[in-house]
């Protein structure tokens, strides 16, 4: 850990809040920097960052959140929290993990298994995940605006999300590996595939019957159909799988390893000098399942592609890398090295070659010596890359040509300018950066301590997402952006790339169990005011128009099956209406136009109020009605 971390803060050096800007001053190393100057350069900063009362930011920011399970939509340049997308985590606002419609898509893409697992712990889904790597899908080579997808790494789950709502839609279990980790869609020519990296090596099948026998232990890659969310192919691999990337082409897909040694032990697994990045060629990898040259595990047809495989390449680099970047030159692969200072440069052109049987190293090009701990890379789309260093706590520009010439033996020094950020970042992201269109604007690093960088909120600090501004010959770090636990990844998508609608369709999949429901009902789910007796079973609809549900009591017996449908018939933007049982637990959003529901056992006898619990009216506050549980005798 750096000095940071050893009882001296800066902060108390420097004194006070002015500190935080003379901070800012000297980012760049220039230390001799007064307080009165630095503090108007902080300022000027300031004014690329502010983004004016009613006007809006020029990208979206779609934020991993790690162990908090969700994806945030920040906007950028403002790093305003624009929106939270509940996602493998539960949501008290919105409802998500309890209502009928989101628990379908939490529980349809489980394994049997694992639901048979949950039931007996009296759980529908996981209520947790490790959501690290948020990115939309791809047309030819930029964002199309259609979906994101992210990992959970905890559960082995992926989850798609519509940006037309902006809400997730399917969740699936990857069979056969565990802890899903590196995730990319494919870029060329559309997504296509989504690839996802099983981090964690475990023996196939996981039947228990293994434990000490790394030999038995396989890991994973896998290709999601992402239009289906079906598993299109997996293929194992020799070491574990980290971080991943696809190219420009639609050719290949590349993941870092950092356990080719296959140990299950930390000495083991850190052993070898060298570990490497496995190339699938995904041509060959589709012909081989044509060929019917796969095995079948948990209905999933699962290739070999160890050592020896036509379906991969194994390229040695330096131990244990981490990030996996491809830059928008569509040549250039960069290979983060973490425990190595280098960022080891593949040219993807000399692909085939690996394949006709040269020596893998034979399409490395460039490996320059950055600094410790390089962990991700960003890329401006003019020939330069942006790699952080998480030990040195700095963001390095260096530019891609001039590290081949360097490689080549030519005299030059690839590293342009190195910036102080605050404090240890891991990953990093640029405007548009991992797409064809990178534009070079700004900058975000995710740092992972924020220490003394905000008003102390006791011992769970922050984390501190820095912007800095790229555009100019010189980086400049223009804003510090806190965050709850814990910013992974980030991607910055153009403004004009994301269209959501404000009112939803009536005719919206998300609801469709309940259209069948009404109509086997023979009530109408828009404008019902129903309940329906089927033996103990009580459905009810209702619909919601500004400041009032159509039903204002509702009368069950102890032990109905309840189920309450609220449809909200208002067509006004952003007339959100919710519904809250209260001292039930029970509380879900109903957006505009779109219905939501929620299922329980009525048990406890009485009169419980239920409201609206979104402030939609100036008669808000009486939006509501009672449920009488009449007690059984
Ligand atoms: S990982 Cu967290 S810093 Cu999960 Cu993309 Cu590199
Ligand atoms: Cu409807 Cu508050």
């Amino acid at each position: 850990m750096s000095e940071e971390n050893k009882g001296v803060s800066r902060r108390g050096l420097l004194g006070g809040t002015a500190g935080a800007a003379a901070l800012a001053g000297v980012a760049g190393g220039s230390g001799g920097l007064g307080l009165l100057a630095s503090t108007r350069a902080a300022h000027a900063a300031t004014a690329k960052t502010e983004v004016a009362p009613g006007e809006l930011d020029s990208y979206y920011g779609f934020w991993s959140s790690g162990q908090s399970g969700e994806v945030r939509i920040i906007g950028v340049p403002s790093m305003r929290e624009l929106m939270r997308i509940p996602v493998f985590n539960r949501c008290s606002a919105t409802g998500w993990g309890l209502t009928n419609e989101s628990l379908k898509i939490l529980t349809e893409g489980l394994l049997p298994e694992t639901r048979e697992f949950l039931a007996k712990r009296g759980m529908k889904t996981y209520d947790n995940g490790d959501l690290h790597h948020p990115h939309m899908s791809f047309t030819e080579g930029t964002y199309d605006g259609r979906y994101l997808f992210a990992n959970d790494k905890a559960n082995t789950r992926v989850a798609r999300i519509r940006c037309d709502i902006m809400k997730t839609d399917k969740v699936i279990e990857i069979p056969n590996t565990s802890d899903i980790h590196g995730l990319r869609p494919q870029k060329y020519p559309r997504t296509g595939y989504v690839f996802a990296n099983g981090e964690h090596r475990i023996p196939l099948p996981n039947d228990g019957a293994v434990l000490d026998e790394p030999g038995k232990y396989v890991s994973i890659f896998t290709a999601i159909d992402g239009d289906t969310m079906e598993i299109a192919w997996q293929v194992i691999v020799d070491g574990n799988l980290d971080n991943c990337d696809a190219d420009y082409e639609g050719k290949w897909a590349f993941s870092t390893c950092y356990n080719s040694e296959n140990g299950v032990t930390l000495a083991e697994m850190t052993a070898n000098e060298q570990d490497w990045v496995v190339v699938f060629n995904i041509e060959a990898i589709e012909a081989g399942v044509a060929a019917g040259d796969f095995k079948e595990y948990n209905g999933v047809k699962v290739l070999d592609g160890r050592h020896g495989a036509k379906y991969t390449a194994y390229i040695p680099v330096s131990n244990s890398p981490h990030g996996c970047n491809m830059a928008p030159d569509k040549r250039h692969l960069c290979i983060n090295g973490k425990l190595s200072p280098t960022v080891t440069v593949i040219d993807v052109t000399k692909l085939p070659e690996v394949f006709g049987g040269a020596e893998p190293r034979s399409a490395v090009v460039a490996e320059p010596q950055l600094g410790l701990g390089p962990l991700h890379t960003a890329f401006d789309g003019k020939g330069n890359a942006f790699t952080t260093l998480f030990l040195d706590s700095q963001m390095c520009k260096w530019n891609i040509e001039k590290a081949v010439e360097a490689y080549a033996g030519k005299d030059v020094d690839p590293i342009i300018e190195k910036i102080d950020v605050h404090y240890q970042p891991g990953h990093n992201h640029t405007t548009m950066g991992e797409t064809l269109e990178a534009d070079g604007q700004f900058l975000i690093s995710l740092n992972k301590f924020s220490k003394d960088r905000f008003l102390n909120v006791g011992p769970l600090k922050p984390e501190n997402d820095q912007v800095i501004d790229i555009s100019g010959a010189k980086m400049e770090l223009i804003h510090d952006g806190p965050t709850f636990a814990e910013p992974h990844d980030c991607i910055l998508v153009r403004a004009d790339k994301v269209n959501p609608i404000s009112v939803y369709d009536r005719g919206d999949p998300l609801w469709e169990e309940a259209r069948v429901q009404a109509e086997k009902d023979g009530v109408d789910l828009d404008w019902g005011a129903d309940v329906i007796r089927d033996g103990n079973k009580v459905r009810v609809y209702m619909h919601s128009v500004a400041p009032a549900f159509s039903l204002d009591k509702i009368e069950v017996n102890q032990g109905d099956e309840v189920t309450i449908y609220v449809s909200n018939m208002d067509e006004v933007d952003d007339l959100t209406h919710g519904f809250t049982l209260g001292n039930h637990g029970i509380a879900f959003e109903v957006g505009p136009q779109a219905t939501a529901s929620v299922t329980f056992t009525a048990d406890r006898p009485g009169v419980h109020w239920y409201y609206c619990q979104w402030f939609c009216h100036a008669l808000h506050m009486e939006m509501r009605g009672r449920l009488l549980v009449k007690p059984v005798a």
